[in-house]
């Protein structure tokens, strides 16, 4: 039907056979990622989060808002973002699940702000245009300009997002009302590619959720259907998303080394929630669903579950979270809907017992 680069068999043609094994060859599944789709994220610097306003009547006065930015302190110079911290004010040290999104403004149609709180959770907000501009092929603004994209291997946007995602991670990470050992990502359509790359990289972050992330995000390339965005469609409207070296797979996908079950297996033994939704034919709901099927080896190799779902296609409204891989398919469009939180949500409370 398809023919997959394998993620049990190492570059050399040796075979993964245990969770040792696939520790090192996560490293492989991460430089191809790297050199082929991605480029590398570059190394972190020291990073802090810098409070200059509270709002402590936030969400019918249940929560806190700490307004304020991420200081990354580069040798030359310091870079910084902002980020809004939300934290219920019941108390206890909290799961933390950082949003990396496509709105300025926290209050959005993509996050139903009060539910998370209700739920208790904490929410960090990123606006990703804070932290490398999306419009264009100009590497020299905000981020980008710190880094070379003169080299085959450079971060695109995508991994440039995902290290300001780990910055405020770090920053965060010592905080007395975040719970360090259940960070969650989320992130919708190109920013949940960005979410899958980060947890692949940051293995500090515990769940990784993946809303429509499609092509080059949770959707086998090789078992693309009709209608469906494919590696020329995203090349020809995004390149700057990706590494130069990407380019060389346009009317080339055979060649590429990689499938994007190697973009989830990366993320193992950690977990991973894919959402799909039905009317959204552009990423392909039966092909993210099929990367989850391809993934699971990943998972086994450690003594873990993987995706328990037991069907090839779910309809609309139905999945299974009980594994280690989660997917949904949610009715409607292209969205990051309040259905898609609350099985994020619900998949976390499950994997922690709740
Ligand atoms: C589309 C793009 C998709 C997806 C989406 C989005 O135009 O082709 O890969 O990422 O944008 O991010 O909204």
């Amino acid at each position: 039907m398809y023919n997959l680069p394998d993620i049990m068999t190492f570059d050399n043609g040796t075979p993964v056979l245990n969770a040792e094994d696939f520790e090192k060859r996560k490293k492989e599944i991460i430089r191809l990622l790297s050199q082929n789709v991605f480029g590398y994220i570059p190394d972190g610097v020291p990073s802090e989060f810098v409070v200059d306003k509270i709002e402590n009547k936030c969400c019918s006065g249940n929560a806190e808002m700490q307004e304020g930015h991420i200081v990354c302190r580069f040798e030359e110079s310091d870079f910084t973002f902002p980020l809004k911290l939300v934290l219920p004010k019941s108390p206890g040290k909290k799961t933390l699940i950082v949003l990396i999104n496509f709105d300025e403004s926290i209050f959005c149609r993509y996050l139903p702000l009060e539910e998370v709180i209700d739920n208790d959770f904490a929410l960090a907000y990123i606006w990703y245009n804070d932290i490398a501009l999306d419009n264009s092929n100009d590497f020299n603004e905000l981020i980008s300009k710190y880094f070379d994209r003169n080299e085959k291997f450079a971060a695109g946007k995508i991994s440039l997002w995902a290290w300001g995602v780990s910055r405020a991670i770090d920053a965060l990470y010592s905080h007395e009302k975040i719970d360090n050992n259940e960070i969650a990502l989320m992130g919708h359509s190109r920013l949940g590619k960005t979410a899958l790359w980060c947890g692949a990289n940051d293995e500090r972050i515990k769940y990784v959720c993946s809303n429509d992330s499609g092509c080059m995000g949770a959707a086998l390339e090789r078992f693309k259907h009709e209608g469906a965005e494919t590696l020329n469609d995203i090349y020809d409207r995004f390149p700057f998303w990706f590494c130069p070296e990407f380019a060389s797979y346009y009317d080339n996908t055979q060649s590429l080394p990689v499938d994007m079950h190697f973009l989830v297996a990366a993320n193992a033994p950690r977990y991973v929630h894919i959402n799909s939704a039905g009317d959204n034919a552009w990423a392909d709901p039966t092909a993210e669903q099929r990367t989850c099927i391809e993934a699971t080896p990943a998972w086994k190799i450690y003594g873990k579950e993987g995706f328990l779902g037991s069907k090839d296609c779910y309809s609309d409204n139905d999945g299974d979270l009980n594994g280690d891989i989660g997917y949904y398919k949610r009715s409607g469009i292209h969205f990051l809907g309040r259905k898609d939180w609350q099985n994020f949500m619900r998949f976390i409370r499950m994997k922690q017992g709740k």
